[in-house]
């Protein structure tokens, strides 16, 4: 099988999942079906929308009507070399549902009534007027990296306020911590061309088949030219990506931190570790009180650290996590084997985890143990999930803690050197960390006389009211709060907007400028091609605009030093250009000069970005990017290793430069397993993990408003074991109640479907906005990157006890 068979099976079992008994309620959405050939198409270069794989389309736009009308994947971009998935396939038609929003709208009373731009930019000013610091910003990994940028230079370098922080909390905030307190710096040292150059390639825990389809689609490529490449599945439920594996070990939840300690305890007892890459490049670190683990830890020596591994053995991790003793030594075996490269690849599975940081460490562990580092194809590598979870997220920094550029706000240092950057005076970035995402909703959702401190959220796109964890606590009781004020920026109807005070229509994808960075470090451009609906604008000039809004109001905090507005943008001849006026902010790139301003930041550790323009010419260059003596900049596969990385200390064969303990050396971590804070008992006797599905878009508001993806896949389900099934006397399409100890949701079943989850769990996908699975998960999260766990939590099922059916709930 090729990649492009792979991508096209994939798409028609898409379609079987439709004709299955799961279809029902409203069909297809009328959305306008673009022709595949149109005359006067003009075609440019995009990112795709959607997931963290980051493919590079080429989109047709029909110049006489304005419209996006046609994809092809970009043969020139090395992601994907001209291929695309079904969701890439259909991106453009996500500009289309016939519900586009087009007015800003104002709560009043149970209806949201139409207001003017103007208007509404007043009462966000209004707000902020109000209590700054009570004002906070929940953004996202789909933010461009100008629009995080411009959020964060308002909050931080503006307001004085910290609590802005990204969905992408939600999502890859383990990796972060992980990779920190491992390198002392964030994001992958490898690339996607590990994957070329591996020989086993290990997933703990993700089904990239579905989620980052086209870049599993390059291990299969591989195979398809008869090079061996063995895939390992390591996971709680049998997946897509599972039919594709030559080894499935299946663990139960949380147990992984066991399976990962096992083979550092095979590798030490064999002897088989990598004796000189440690000695050179490695140090020992652990907690001193494993059940409160943190950032730092502290140091420890390899003797106690083959100590405390002592207990895993083989044996034991099989008690633990239900893998069998044998395939811990074939992992322990192939760790051990200095002529296998290896890859590891993970995502949700072991971010979304109350012990997500540590996990995240324990896998860097094994990789730097057995010297699988720094060589292409031997690389510990998290992938993210959305399309700039790594390029604004987290290199702009838009979390609760960060400034850009690996910065922090807790350090005097880079206050400063972000004062300077930004010209604002000394002091204007408060030192005290913001609230990040859990702490932030919960603030919002606690009355202002019990302490709730969080008075008006500014939610810019995401869709917190469907993705939040433990919903019924975390979102809804802000809702009957007077003085809480929710404003949310969003292109459709969702179930966040319903729950608005103020909602701002906004622009997306190509109807405005943007740039990306996936999950490889590559950072994207596009430029806008259509116009969006009359009424929407870009997420960018609504933040520019509500600081001029409170600039020409006399807010203190919107003056540079010279007591100039703080966005200042200029035309070529150096006159200030008035974007703030919608008709105007066109006139000049927006883009570029924010995106020129940050990359003074990305030097600071050595993140470097090259000049935006190097962008528009080439499909994404992987940071650092450095400028050769001819000229050429020159993007970076593999850092910390010498033979790529020129930030590499003359001399040595690895550097790693950001070390946390400053001797140019990783920390190799150990942890212990602990089990999950919610276990099955006898009330709530299965486990519940929750995800995605290939055709959809996390909350479905996109991806739902294209018919050939509804059609697809029409509605959320519950996928179970078939003697759990036969237990509770469930058959396929039954309605079954799910429910724990926060909320329940009822769903039809799915037996023997796309997902085959072990007796004794059950596995639901969050997209559908009419069955809503996060009134049942729980909030608990990591104590460090304040992650919460998805992915298990203990739930019972069912029948429906009433008539209420989903239908119901949905009207
Ligand atoms: P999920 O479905 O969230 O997918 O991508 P993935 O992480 O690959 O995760 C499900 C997996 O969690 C299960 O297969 C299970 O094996 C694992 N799991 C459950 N419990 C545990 C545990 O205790 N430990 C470990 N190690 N694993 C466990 C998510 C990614 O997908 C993300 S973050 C985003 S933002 C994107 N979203 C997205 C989408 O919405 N749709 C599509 N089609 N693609 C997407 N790509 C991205
Ligand atoms: P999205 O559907 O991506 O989900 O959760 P969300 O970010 O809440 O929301 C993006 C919103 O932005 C949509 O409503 C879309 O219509 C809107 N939008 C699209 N383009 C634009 C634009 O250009 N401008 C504006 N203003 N709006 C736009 C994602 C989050 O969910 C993530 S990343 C993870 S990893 C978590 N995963 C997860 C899980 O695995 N299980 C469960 N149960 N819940 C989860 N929630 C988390
Ligand atoms: Fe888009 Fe991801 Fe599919 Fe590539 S793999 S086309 S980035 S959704
Ligand atoms: Mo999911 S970043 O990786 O947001």
């Amino acid at each position: 099988m090729d990649r492009r068979t792979f991508l096209k099976m994939t798409a028609m079992a898409s379609a079987t999942a439709a004709a299955s008994r799961l279809a029902y309620g409203k069909s297809a959405v009328a959305a306008e079906q673009p022709p595949s050939t149109a005359k006067d198409v003009v075609w440019d270069k995009a990112p795709c929308r959607f997931c963290g794989t980051g493919c590079h389309l080429q989109v047709g736009v029909d110049k006489k009507k304005g419209k996006v009308v046609a994809i092809a994947g970009d043969k020139k971009a090395e992601v994907n070399k001209g291929l695309a998935c079904v969701k890439g396939y259909h991106v453009g038609m996500i500009l289309y549902g016939p519900d586009r929003l087009t007015k800003p709208l104002l709560k009043k009373g149970d209806k949201h009534v139409p207001i003017s731009w103007d208007k509404a930019l007043e009462i966000v000013a209004q707000r902020v007027e109000k209590d700054p610091k009570g004002f906070a910003f929940y953004g996202s990994g789909q933010w461009t990296i100008p629009e995080g940028y411009a959020a964060q230079k308002f909050m931080k370098g503006g307001l004085s306020c910290n609590h802005i922080d990204p969905n992408a909390r939600l999502c890859m905030a383990s990796a972060v911590t992980g990779f920190i307190s491992t390198y002392g710096v964030d994001e992958p040292a490898g690339t996607y061309t590990d994957l070329d150059k591996a020989d086993v390639i290990i997933c703990w825990g993700n089904n990239p088949a579905e989620m980052h389809p086209v870049l599993f689609s390059r291990i299969i490529d591989r195979r398809s030219k008869g090079e061996k490449v063995t895939l390992i599945d390591i996971g709680t439920r049998r997946t897509r990506t599972t039919d594709h594996a030559d080894h499935y070990l299946e663990f139960n939840p949380q147990s992984d931190l066991a399976i990962a300690n096992g083979i550092a305890h095979l590798l030490i007892k064999n002897g088989t570790y990598d004796k000189d890459f440690v000695e050179k490049y490695c140090n020992f670190r652990k907690d001193k009180d494993p059940s409160k683990p943190t950032l730092k830890g502290e140091a420890t020596t390899f003797e106690d650290y083959k100590k405390l591994l002592e207990p895993y053995t083989p044996e034991k991790v099989e008690e633990i996590s239900g893998v069998p003793a044998d395939q811990i030594r074939m992992l322990g075996k192939l760790f051990g084997d200095p002529k296998t490269k290896i890859t590891s690849l993970w995502c949700m599975g072991m971010n979304q985890h109350t012990r997500g940081t540590d996990i995240n460490r324990l896998v860097h562990g094994i990789h730097l143990l057995s010297g699988k580092f720094g060589v292409p194809g031997n690389a510990p590598t998290s992938l993210t999930g959305q399309p700039s979870a790594c390029g604004t997220a987290r290199e702009v920094g838009t979390l609760a803690h960060a400034l850009p550029g690996g910065r922090i706000v807790a350090k005097d240092k880079h206050r400063e050197q972000s004062e300077d950057f930004w010209n604002v005076p000394r002091g204007r970035i408060d030192k005290k960390p913001g609230y990040h995402t859990v702490k932030m909703w919960e603030q919002f959702s606690t009355p202002t006389d019990k302490g709730g401190d969080v008075h008006t959220i500014w939610v810019q796109v995401t869709n917190p009211g469907q993705s939040l964890p433990n919903l019924e606590k975390l979102f809804y009781p802000s809702r009957k709060e007077k003085d809480k004020f929710l404003i949310v920026s969003d292109c459709y109807p969702t179930a966040t907007t319903k729950h608005a005070d103020l909602i701002l229509p906004s622009a997306m994808w190509v109807e405005k400028n943007g740039m990306f960075g996936n999950s490889e470090r590559r950072t994207q451009q596009w430029f806008k091609m259509v116009e969006p609906p009359k009424g929407a604008r870009d997420d960018c000039w609504q933040t520019i605009a509500v600081a001029r809004k409170l600039y020409e109001r006399g807010f203190e905090g919107m003056k540079d030093r010279d007591g100039n507005f703080m966005f200042r943008f200029t035309d070529a001849e150096g006159n200030e250009v008035p974007v703030w006026d919608w008709d105007r902010y066109y006139d000049i790139n927006v883009d570029k000069q924010l995106f020129e301003e940050y990359r003074k930041f990305t030097t600071l550790k050595h993140k470097n970005l090259a000049p935006y323009d190097e962008y528009v010419k080439a499909r994404g260059l992987r940071w650092p990017v450095v400028q050769e003596k001819n000229g050429n900049w020159r993007e970076v596969e593999f850092r910390f290793a010498a033979f790529d990385d020129p930030f590499v200390k003359k001399g040595q064969k690895f550097d790693f430069y950001h070390s946390t303990t400053g001797d140019g050396k990783a920390q190799i971590w150990f942890a212990p397993y602990t089990p999950a804070p919610e276990e099955p008992d006898e009330e709530y006797p299965f486990w519940l993990c929750t995800g995605r599905v290939l055709e959809h878009w996390h909350s479905g508001s996109m991806t739902m408003r294209v018919p050939q993806l509804r059609r697809a896949m029409p509605q959320a389900y519950i996928e179970l074991h078939p003697e759990d099934a036969k237990a509770h006397k469930i058959a396929n399409g039954d309605m079954v109640r799910v429910q724990s100890r926060r909320g329940h949701t009822d769903l039809p079943a799915w037996i023997n479907g796309r997902g085959k989850p072990p007796k004794g769990t059950v596995f639901v996908p969050w997209f559908d906005e009419r069955l809503l699975i996060n009134e049942v998960t729980l909030d608990a999260h990591c104590p460090i990157s304040k992650e919460p766990d998805y992915k298990k939590c203990a739930v019972k099922i069912g029948p429906v006890p009433t008539a209420k059916t989903a239908r119901a709930k949905e009207e």
